[in-house]
């Protein structure tokens, strides 16, 4: 066994709650980027001495990177080679798994090279977590660029609790079955003593696979090892910091800086907003050729309706996202080009990233919020726009695919792959009554008000706190 560090909660993500930038004297620094994983954690993590290990970006070499505390919690930088990141990062964890765990809208490709990247960067942080964590602590694993660190991890720190929480959704049998280390990744699994999923259905099908391929017995959300131990199975939907969203919303420079976006759209009567990361799981090109063709059926009018999208730059060194950033960028400008009128484009598009404060104003500009991902573990942005509607208004059009389509059950939800089905419900939503937004909104708000990130992460850590090693202990809420 390895010694033990001091850390009685230790998180385990691919990435630092931190960027490195180059500060204006030229060295080099820290900007924190603050998630809402972050603020969900960062009280608990204080409480407990909490160690966050992860890649902060970049190609820097270990020796360049100290372990620093930020804000009462220790940050623990892991360093990533060249090769590594285009081989664990790029490659296994955004071509492989991304999309063989996004219903394979994408071809997901299998490359040996790649596989064996991600198990040694895996390892790393797995050793890494081993020296940083007290003897009994608790580790939270996060996400699918990490799915060997709970078993790497529990061979060499028995006595540790080992929480693992999969952001993405776990795909059925029948596409997980395609990936030829299938049996390494539900083993890597198997070393938490509690695997988190979004959906009650994700763990089924993590609980099925596991009985299938790996053979062992399982009941309900429990798996039984053979060394006696148990594993638990079981979904946590994620959330926002909803109160935090909502009091932006009401700041006076975001009220302000709605109305300002508003007018410089034109004050249209209708403003239909989509935010994503620029990824093709989000659906974006059939939204917004949906947009356009209710345009061109003369069922809206540019003069009328405009649709702002945001594109946040995203994994840009991957073939797949430069040809959805060249596809994207083509049906804008035809689109643009066909249907719009000096002064008033049919789509703002924007590939760029903004403050939060911007974003929220962006929410409430916006009377019509389209969500309409192929695929999505759960989509923040729909309870983001949710929270931010403190009046009680605007319509958020939301794909039955997303996560939060289970939660957000008063939405227009659509099918993504039907474009006339979307069509009507983009229709039904820039129609709609009054009243009845205010009915389907105030009933979304109470949900995603009641339901937030740290009510989240608490349920996690309860749990984990009730299942697993007896001797371990607990983590202090
Ligand atoms: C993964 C899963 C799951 C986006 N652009 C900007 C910006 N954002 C923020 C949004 C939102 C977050 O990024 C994106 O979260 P999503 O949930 O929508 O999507 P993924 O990035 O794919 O997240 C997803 C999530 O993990 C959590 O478990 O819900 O299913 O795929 O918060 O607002 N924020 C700022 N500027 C931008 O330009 N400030």
């Amino acid at each position: 066994m390895a010694t033990s560090g001091s850390a009685d909660l230790v998180v385990v993500a691919n990435r630092l709650p931190v960027d490195r930038v180059t500060l204006p004297d030229g060295s080099q620094g820290w900007r924190s980027s603050p998630g809402g994983l972050v603020t969900a954690i960062e009280p608990i993590m204080r409480a407990n001495q909490g160690t966050w290990i992860g890649w902060p970006g970049g190609t820097e070499t270990e020796d360049e990177l100290e372990p620093f505390e930020d804000d009462g919690m220790n940050l623990v930088p892991i360093a990533m080679t060249a090769a590594e990141v285009e081989n664990h990062y790029e490659g296994f964890s955004n071509a492989t798994l991304w999309p063989l765990y996004h219903d394979v809208v994408a071809k997901p490709e299998f490359h040996r090279e790649w596989w064996d990247s991600y198990s040694a960067v895996n390892r790393r942080f797995a050793e890494r977590a081993a020296e940083e964590a007290a003897e009994g602590a608790t580790v939270w694993v996060h996400d699918y660029q990490m799915q060997l660190v709970p078993a790497m991890l529990r061979e060499l720190r028995p006595d540790l609790r080992i929480g693992f929480f999969l952001h993405i959704p776990f795909p059925p049998t029948e596409l997980f079955q395609q990936l030829p280390w299938r049996r390494q990744i539900l083993e890597g699994l198997l070393g938490a003593d509690l695997v988190g999923f979004q959906l009650s259905g994700a763990a089924q099908n993590f609980v099925r696979l596991v009985r299938q391929r790996v053979g062992h017995k399982t009941h309900r959300d429990l798996v039984y090892l053979p060394d006696g131990r148990t594993v638990k199975a079981a979904a946590f939907p994620i959330s926002i910091d909803s109160a935090g969203f909502e009091e932006l919303a009401r700041s006076e420079p975001v009220e302000e800086r709605a109305v300002e976006i508003r007018e410089a759209l034109g004050n249209p009567r209708k403003v239909f907003l989509g935010v994503d990361r620029l990824d093709y799981t989000k659906g974006i090109y059939a939204r917004l050729r949906a947009f356009a063709e209710l345009i061109e059926d003369g069922e809206l009018d540019v003069e009328d309706a405009v649709f702002v999208q945001v594109a946040t730059p995203s994994r840009e060194q991957v073939e797949q996202y430069r040809i959805l950033r060249d596809d994207i960028d083509r049906l804008v400008g035809r689109i643009n080009g066909d249907l719009g009128k000096i002064g008033r484009p049919a789509i703002a598009y924007f590939h760029s990233s903004y403050p939060r404060e911007e974003m929220a104003a962006l929410f409430r500009a916006a009377d019509i919020m389209v969500v309409t991902p192929y695929r999505d573990g759960m989509n923040l942005v729909a309870k983001e726009y949710v929270a931010c509607r403190f009046d009680n208004d605007g319509a958020l059009v939301l794909s039955e695919f997303a996560g939060a389509s289970e939660e957000l059950r008063q939405a227009w939800q659509i099918n993504p792959y039907d474009i006339n089905g979307m069509k009507s419900a983009l229709l039904e939503a820039y129609r709609a009554d009054p009243r009845d937004l205010t009915r389907r909104m105030k009933a979304m708000r109470k949900q995603v008000m009641e339901h937030d990130v740290a009510a989240w992460a608490d349920s996690f850590l309860a749990e984990l706190g009730s299942v697993g090693s007896s001797h371990t202990k607990s983590v202090r809420p």
